[in-house]
């Protein structure tokens, strides 16, 4: 077989030596991508089979360098229909990204890293999909970071025509389009199909002409002829609009008795079937060999882990001390922290997206001063979280404000998703729990705690005061992964010590997982989360007049319950959990977990929302639930 020069889409044309040596690359990577599903028993050959020009033009012309998949300042190629990983393994593997046989035999094969969906762990894969309807959006995310640090690259995402019912695909077209990323190209893969049958007759979706009205380049071609699809994938940079290629493509083209049957959309051929089908690609069989292979014992992951090139914000600058007669809300001390941040690493700015809602959140001064680095993306929640998390990925800290019924409920899937891709998001939601304003129930955000908790890699953390508030922001800016940090809306106390000076003073540091003790006590302890805190203080207060010693703990890190806090906890004759969130899935859920599987002997109570609020006042609002401080104080009178 002829060698495929890397041509980094330089010539106009793909050569003819090229071009033969591209049509044999994919008549071979069939072959594979049948091999790999029949000896899985399963996987998706159709879409893999029609998407597989694409790909080998894609993989092998783009600046994108086998030896060094993650050379600084290379191009991207997202994959968003990411069940073609046969044809994405198949491919790669082929131009030697890895070993090819191991893909082949280890595919779908539980602990092998070539999974049914592609993953970022593997050698030039950008982002882990399956999700579809995602991929273009964390796409654009990078294009945009990759933008933002003066890297001169193209961003291709492919993704299929069935997928393109999916809405965040609008959000995301009309993102690209808003932001003139022109350093992108979607294509589709439009082989007319998709599970149900004919991809027009499930759904009414016309890809070309909602692209045009959102004013971007349309290209149609034929996705199986090679030169042709060279052509219009090759970046156009006098163009100053993204481009779409739609590829016309065949399902399960290669094999006749395949091409145009939705059935292998999702369906392996059976040894006999696959062995006719290698026969008409001129391919050996080699299945009998293959799945001795398979049966072989493959360790683990191998290499194939993930490296994680985080970029965190170098200085994490003086805090802001709020004194003790301040009264503010923890959203502000979150945009205060933010513009110090801002101006202390002014050659790495943060990226801060928002969904119009930027003066209720607090970004709005940082929109002014860096509207470069402010992106007002907005009502496409789905397409921001996205976004800012492919950002997150493509080496910028990116931080997205909202309010928490939309940073959390209304995206948690896209939360999802970033989170198998290890992001580096700092999502703040204001607004949580009863304390809106009087929004009513739609607004309250009163789950984030199992939402964001049920997510292995997301740091959540629910500051007490502003000055809390300020040292989390700075510590999720100078630290990598995902955090949630979860605030209400309404101005509240600083928290003092017993001097009645502020408790997050000048000394305090926050570490991820450590809790407060803020004031001692011996018959009960109230153990509270974010504005509770300061009502679990009043509360104290009210107790002492009644004879009762309450001590008050702050738990801002709702998902850390150690056996160190716990032991302190066993104390008392009585532990109350406070908080502004669902009681049931909230922090007291994660406290009587805690106690169970630690085994610690606790007499817990806890109070907490239980029903869906009204609107009003926060304090009416508390008092409806049996959450002011007097209404609490009488519980702990009556149960101690
Ligand atoms: C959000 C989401 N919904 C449903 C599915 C299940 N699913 C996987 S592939 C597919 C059809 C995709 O059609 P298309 O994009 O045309 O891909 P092709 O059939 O051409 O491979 C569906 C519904 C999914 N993976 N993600």
């Amino acid at each position: 077989m002829g060698r495929i020069e890397r041509t980094l889409f330089k010539p106009f044309d793909l050569s003819i030596d090229n071009h033969k040596a591209l049509k044999e690359f994919c008549r071979n990577a069939r072959g594979d991508i049948i091999r790999m599903t029949t000896l899985a028993g399963s996987g998706h050959p159709g879409g893999s089979m029609s998407s597989l020009e694409i790909f080998a033009l894609l993989w092998s012309q783009a600046n994108v360098d086998p030896r060094d998949p993650l050379k600084e300042g290379r191009d991207r190629v997202v994959v968003s229909h990411g069940h073609t990983s046969p044809g994405v393994y198949a491919t790669l593997g082929r131009l030697e990204f890895f070993d090819l046989r191991r893909a082949v035999a280890t595919f779908r094969k539980a602990g092998s890293p070539f999974e049914g969906h592609i993953e970022r762990s593997i050698p030039g894969v950008e982002l882990t999909t399956g999700n579809l309807g995602q991929g273009v959006s964390s796409a654009a995310g990078m294009a945009l970071a990759d933008r933002c640090r003066g890297i001169h690259n193209h961003v291709w995402v492919v993704a299929g025509d069935g997928e393109h019912q999916k809405g965040q695909i609008a959000e995301a077209r009309r993102f690209i389009r808003n932001f003139g990323l022109n350093n992108m190209t979607v294509v589709v893969d439009c082989n007319g199909l998709q599970i149900s049958g004919r991809t027009d007759r499930v759904m009414y979706t016309d890809i070309a002409s909602e692209y045009r009205a959102d004013g971007w380049d349309v290209t149609e071609v034929d996705g199986h002829n090679l030169s042709a699809l060279y052509r219009a994938l090759r970046p156009d940079i006098t163009s100053r609009a993204p481009r779409l290629v739609l590829a016309m493509t065949v399902m399960g083209k290669g094999v006749s008795f395949m091409e145009n049957d939705p059935r292998y959309h999702g369906t392996a051929l059976k040894p006999d079937q696959a062995e006719d089908a290698l026969a008409e690609l001129e391919l050996p069989n080699d299945l009998k060999e293959l799945s001795i292979l398979r049966q072989e014992s493959w360790k683990g992951r191998g290499d194939f882990n993930l490296r994680l090139p985080y970029e965190i914000l170098d200085l994490e600058g003086t805090p802001i001390v709020y004194e003790a007669d301040h009264l503010g809300d923890n959203r502000g001390a979150f945009g205060a922290a933010l513009m110090d941040l801002a101006r202390m690493n002014t050659d790495n700015l943060p990226l801060v997206f928002d969904c119009d809602l930027a003066g209720s959140v607090k970004t709005g001064e940082f929109a002014e001063e860096y509207p470069d680095h402010f992106f007002q993306s907005g009502i496409m929640e789905h397409n921001t979280a996205s976004v800012a998390g492919g950002a997150s990925i493509a080496g910028k800290v990116a931080f997205w404000a909202d309010f928490g019924v939309f940073a959390a409920d209304e995206t948690f899937n896209q939360h999802r998703l970033n989170d198998i891709n290890m992001t580096n998001l700092k999502v703040v939601a204001t607004h949580c729990g009863l304390d809106v304003g009087m929004d009513g129930k739609t607004h309250h955000c009163i789950n984030y705690i199992s939402l964001m908790g049920s997510l292995y890699h997301c740091n959540t953390v629910v500051p007490a005061d502003p000055n809390q508030t300020d040292r989390v922001i700075r510590y999720a800016a100078t630290h990598p992964g995902n955090f949630f940090i979860a605030m209400g809306r309404s101005k509240i106390p600083v928290i003092t010590d017993d001097n009645g000076e502020p408790f997050f003073g000048d000394s305090y540091r926050f570490v991820y997982g450590m809790h407060d003790h803020i004031r001692k006590g011996t018959d009960v302890a109230i153990v509270a989360m974010g504005a509770m805190v300061s009502k679990a203080l009043e509360t104290r207060g009210i107790l002492e007049g009644k004879g009762i010693s309450a001590a008050v703990y702050g738990v801002s890190c709702p998902l850390c319950m150690g056996p160190r806090l716990l032991d302190e906890l066993s104390s008392y004759r009585l532990v109350l959990t406070y908080e502004d969130h669902d009681m049931d899935t909230g922090m007291g859920s994660k406290m009587a977990i805690a106690i169970a599987c630690f085994r610690k002997s606790i007499n817990l109570r806890r109070k907490g929302v239980t029903e869906y609020g009204a609107s009003g006042r926060p304090e009416e609002l508390y008092r409806m639930a049996g959450l002011l401080p007097a209404q609490i104080a009488e519980y702990i009178e009556t149960e101690i």
